[in-house]
């Protein structure tokens, strides 16, 4: 996702994960974009050292065991 284009601040994020039976789980939380993403351990969340489309598959498979209405 590249969000270098908006202005910096605060951004709402919102994550939709959809199953193969078509149920849906979304979560909303604030982003701060406030200069150039650096490196957090925090998110990369298989250790290797890159934070890419396999962290966010990850956390998209967390949220999407999650019991709906949630
Ligand atoms: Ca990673």
């Amino acid at each position: 996702m590249k969000i270098s284009p908006l202005p910096r601040g605060v951004k709402k994020v919102t994550l939709t994960a959809v199953d193969s039976h078509g149920n849906k789980a979304t979560r909303q939380f604030d982003l701060t974009y406030d200069k150039k993403p650096e490196y957090d351990s925090l998110f990369d969340l298989n250790n290797d050292g890159v934070i890419d489309n396999t962290d966010v598959q990850y956390v998209a498979d967390k949220v999407a065991a999650l019991p709906l209405g949630r």
